[in-house]
């Protein structure tokens, strides 16, 4: 296989940069490409094309050629299906069924949904008394905020990058995205989407490259950026903070977690058994609403574990393409080494090991992956770094518990507060639990199922602000009141 070349969109074009990174597969570690390195110049010239993008065409476009347009971008990936499976399952190698059934179609959708809302924003007017009695007239528009600044972590790429850009578009903004540099092929490919269908120039632009002193930090800190929505750890949310201060620009943040998952002696077990796996081992565990943290209700304690186990180890890790393959690989060997260090961590913290704890066996090429084990760990106190740092990866943690206060308690001891799944079948307990649990999220009986009008984001250290259905809108518009005298 050829390397490719990930270059930079701007303006409609593909533009590359005299330094490169390799960009290699997580399955076996071959290269697949050469990512071109954005750096200031690469930053201006991409911020410089929404900005005046933003006075083109795209400003004068009704409403209804905007969403005429976004909705033909969601049928063009449609249409290139395969050629954004493959640019996803070379940059993170996850098992086709999920690029397939997930990642790929929430691509498509997230363009349709958003295009379909801005069709009817409400705004607000009021008629106000003034001591003349003539009165006033106030009401407010809504406009695009200016270039949004989208940066991208890469454990969903086009799914999460996506679900910012379609509301930014929707909304008549211009978007500059970095892409993880780990995951450079689904934002390139959209590029060719956008020159397909007919966005305009200047509307969607791409400059890749790493984080500090490189494209993601020279983007954060643009005079000429309006706002700025990201992605990722919560740590280099604080560093996107303290750049979006200089300018004053606001920010919307969906940051790392530490979820727990609460199992209730009456759940129906066997659908809490497969809900916990898949919120521990889907995508490796690489999911930020995944959970780490599972409490189980004394009764079943013993039998959950149990069932677990049998279902963690029946999870076949293998190549994508594989119709058996469950798990991918973790996407990158430093990544390896992170989650790896914490299997350590827990067997020197005293954990009891109910399944994995190492590195796989694989065949042939795939033995040069970044593979972990399906990881189940007991006994540990709460002040275990198992239990209290994201790792990841596909591991959790299992403890007894004895009453609702208990559970409640252990699992807001944390500094996030992204999601959590419970499982009962006791509506009243559901319901009282939920409103309990200090998130952005809870799951009850489910896991990741998505509607995506309802508000997502994170509490605590989780994230700043909510996107998804109205919430969206309004990040990525302005409110103006005008106020006219009668
Ligand atoms: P990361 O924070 O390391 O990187 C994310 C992006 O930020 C990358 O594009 C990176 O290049 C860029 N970046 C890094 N430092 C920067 C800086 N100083 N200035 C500007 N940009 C910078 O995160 P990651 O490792 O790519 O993703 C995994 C993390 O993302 C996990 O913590 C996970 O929980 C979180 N996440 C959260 C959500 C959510 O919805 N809350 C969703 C997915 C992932
Ligand atoms: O489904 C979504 O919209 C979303 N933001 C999912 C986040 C997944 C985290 O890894």
């Amino acid at each position: 296989m050829e390397p490719k070349q990930f270059r930079h969109f701007v303006n409609g074009e593909f533009v590359g940069s005299t330094k490169t990174f390799e960009k290699r597969r997580p399955t076996d570690n071959a290269l697949i490409g050469h990512v071109h390195e954005g750096g200031q110049a690469e930053v201006d010239a991409a911020v410089a094309a929404g900005k005046a993008a933003m006075k083109g065409p795209w400003s004068t476009m009704s409403v209804e050629q905007r969403v005429d347009l976004l909705h033909k971008v969601a049928d063009e990936i449609t249409r290139r299906f395969e050629d954004f499976v493959i640019a996803e399952r070379d940059d993170i190698g996850q098992p086709r069924s999920m690029l397939e059934h997930v990642a790929i179609p929430r691509g498509a959708a997230n363009f349709k949904t958003f295009a379909d809302m801005v069709k009817n924003v409400p705004t607000e007017s009021f008629l106000t008394p003034t001591p003349d009695g003539a009165g006033a007239l106030n009401y407010a528009i809504r406009v695009p905020k200016g270039v949004i600044g989208v940066v991208c972590p890469w454990n969903m790429p086009l799914l999460l990058m996506t679900w910012k850009v379609g509301p930014a578009l929707a909304c008549g903004n211009t978007v500059v995205v970095k892409p993880s540099e780990e995951t450079p092929g689904t934002a390139t490919l959209l590029g060719e989407v956008m020159n397909a269908v007919g966005v305009p120039k200047g509307v969607y632009n791409v400059v890749h490259g790493f984080g500090p002193n490189s494209a993601g930090e020279f983007l954060t800190k643009h005079k000429n950026v309006a706002a700025i929505t990201f992605t990722g750890e919560t740590r280099t949310g604080a560093a996107i903070m303290r750049a979006a201060s200089d300018g004053i620009r606001d920010v919307s943040f969906e940051l790392g977690g530490k979820n727990a998952g609460i199992v209730f002696a009456d759940c129906d077990f066997d659908k809490a058994v497969e809900g916990i796996a898949r919120a521990a081992f889907l995508n490796c565990g690489q999911v930020c609403l995944g959970t780490e943290r599972v409490y189980v209700e004394r009764p079943i304690f013993d039998k959950f574990v149990a069932a677990l186990k049998v279902k963690a180890e029946s999870i076949k890790p293998g190549a994508p393409d594989e119709k058996s393959t469950g798990l991918g690989p973790l996407i990158s060997a430093e990544h390896q080494r992170k989650v790896l260090s914490y299997y350590e961590k827990a067997k020197a913290e005293g954990a009891n090991i109910v399944t994995g704890g190492s590195v796989p066996q694989m065949p042939g090429e795939l033995a040069n992956g970044h593979w972990v084990q399906p990881t189940i760990w007991t006994g540990l106190p709460e002040t275990a770094s198992v239990i209290r740092e994201e790792i990841f990866g596909p591991c959790c943690h299992i403890a007894p518990f004895d009453s609702e206060d208990e559970v409640i308690a252990k699992a807001n001891d944390t500094d996030y507060g992204l999601s959590t799944t419970i499982w009962t079948t006791n509506l009243s307990r559901a319901h009282r639990v939920a409103a309990q649990i200090e998130v952005g999220i809870t799951w009850i009986n489910s896991w990741f199922l998505r509607d995506l009008r309802t508000p997502f984001g994170g509490s605590k250290q989780s994230g700043i602000g909510r996107e998804g259905g109205v919430h969206s809108l309004e990040f990525y518009t302005e409110q103006r009141n005008i106020c006219v005298k009668l």
